[in-house]
Formats: C-alpha cells, sequence, structure tokens
C-alpha cells in the first residue's frame, strides 16, 4: 500500500484528510506544496496541477488512483479502509454526517475566510479606505459565525459528538473553528458545550498532532 498526500501548511482542507488517515492508522507520505501569506499557493507545485484540473490541495494518491477534493478524498478512504469507521452506517445520521461536513466547508468557512486579511503581512501602502472595508466585514461575519455556535452549542447539549460517536463531521467543524480561533475570530467560552466539545476533539492524537502542524505553520507564515 502506498498513500501520498499533497498537503499545504495552512490548508484546512487537507488537514481534514490528515486527521481521517491518522485515525485509520493508514501509513501516509505528506508533501507540503509551498505556500506563503503574500502570493499564496503560487507557483503551483506541478504534480497538483497535473492531478487536479483545479489546482487545489489536498490531492490524494492511493497507488494507481488519484483523487481530489476533502470531502471526495473521506469518503473514497472509508469505504476502501472501513476500519475504525468516521461516517455512522444509518442512512438518516449519514446524511446529518455529511451535511454537518458541508456547514463547515460552505456556510461557515465563507465568514471565516472574511477574517483572513488578519495574517496579511505589512503592507506599509494599504489603501485606508480598503482596510476599513475588510474590517468591517469581519465584524459582520464575527456576528454571523456567533449565531452559528450557538446553534452547534445547543446541538451539543449533552453529546460528547455531533453524530454519537466520533465522526466527520466532528472533524470538519473542528478545523474550520481551530480556523476561526487562529485568526482571533468569536471566542469559545461562552458556548459551554461548544467549548468542551472542542477540547474533547482537540485532545485526539490525530488531532492534536495536526494542530501543532498549523501552529508551527502559523510560527513561520502569519503575522499576528
Ligand atoms: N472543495 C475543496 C477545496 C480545496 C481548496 O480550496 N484548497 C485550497 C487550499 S485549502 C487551495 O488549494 N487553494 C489554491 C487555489 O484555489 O488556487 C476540498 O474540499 O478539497
Amino acid at each position: 500500500m502506498s498513500i501520498k498526500l499533497y498537503s499545504g501548511p495552512l490548508s484546512l482542507f487537507s488537514h481534514k484528510v490528515e486527521i481521517v488517515l491518522r485515525e485509520k492508522g493508514l501509513p501516509f507520505e505528506r508533501e507540503m506544496v509551498a505556500f506563503n501569506q503574500a502570493t499564496g499557493y503560487s507557483p503551483k507545485h506541478p504534480d497538483v496541477l497535473k492531478h487536479n484540473p483545479k489546482g487545489q490541495v489536498p490531492v490524494l494518491v492511493d497507488n494507481e488512483l488519484v483523487l481530489f477534493d476533502s470531502t471526495l478524498i473521506i469518503e473514497y478512504l472509508e469505504d476502501a479502509y472501513p476500519m475504525s469507521a468516521l461516517m455512522p452506517k444509518d442512512a438518516k445520521l449519514r446524511a446529518q454526517c455529511r451535511l454537518l461536513e458541508l456547514k463547515a466547508d460552505e456556510v461557515l468557512l465563507p465568514l471565516v475566510v472574511k477574517l483572513m486579511y488578519r495574517t496579511d503581512p505589512p503592507d506599509p501602502d494599504a489603501d485606508p479606505v480598503l482596510q476599513q472595508q475588510k474590517e468591517a466585514a469581519g465584524a459582520l461575519a464575527e456576528k454571523k459565525i456567533e449565531a452559528i455556535y450557538q446553534q452547534l452549542d445547543q446541538q451539543l447539549t449533552d453529546k460528547d459528538y455531533f453524530i454519537d460517536e466520533f465522526s466527520v463531521a466532528d472533524i470538519a467543524m473542528f478545523m474550520t473553528i481551530l480556523f476561526t480561533m487562529r485568526l482571533q475570530g468569536p471566542k469559545l467560552t461562552t458556548y459551554s458545550f461548544l467549548s468542551q466539545w472542542y477540547e474533547r476533539v482537540k485532545s485526539r492524537h490525530s488531532v492534536k498532532q495536526v494542530a501543532e502542524s498549523v501552529a508551527e505553520a502559523d510560527r513561520v507564515l502569519s503575522k499576528f
């Protein structure tokens, strides 16, 4: 068996896949593509361009099989390597698990993206009006993030994980909230179930390793 993951040092989507590989105990080679806060992923890694018409990480190569898109990759890993299941078997729970992953990636994350100006490299020529616009958009996004935190907190009342057992829903939501925190977004302290859940997920070996790798990438790449 030979699995290779093309990842990015601050790629939330790649880190979702990495947690799944680690949870399943699958050995893999990780290739970090170049990234910096000024030019992003440009120039792109030639293998990523070859394997993914969208030119994005993550890309997973499992022997002859080449896949891109974190959700699709994770579903493949779950089918091909069912040990340490990360999705429920029941159809309704499975759909709820997928829906939560989608909410993390496509509802919460677009709000978190509005906070990303906070890690931009300093620019003495920055337009102050543009800067104010970014800050106003960030403040509005924070309000919407808090409303989502409130809903998630309610969903987690007296529960260890979103769907019975630890699942892809927890992985996706955790990664998006980790990124909210590293961008100094709303704190979790007022949401007791959500903050307990966050610490519970973070204490898993697989998640701890990935969170440390993000922190290390920030020390090297991001200004705060
Ligand atoms: N829906 C994709 C999104 C992948 C994605 O946005 N990857 C980012 C890094 S986190 C990327 O490669 N961005 C570079 C680009 O879009 O050019 C997934 O789930 O994998």
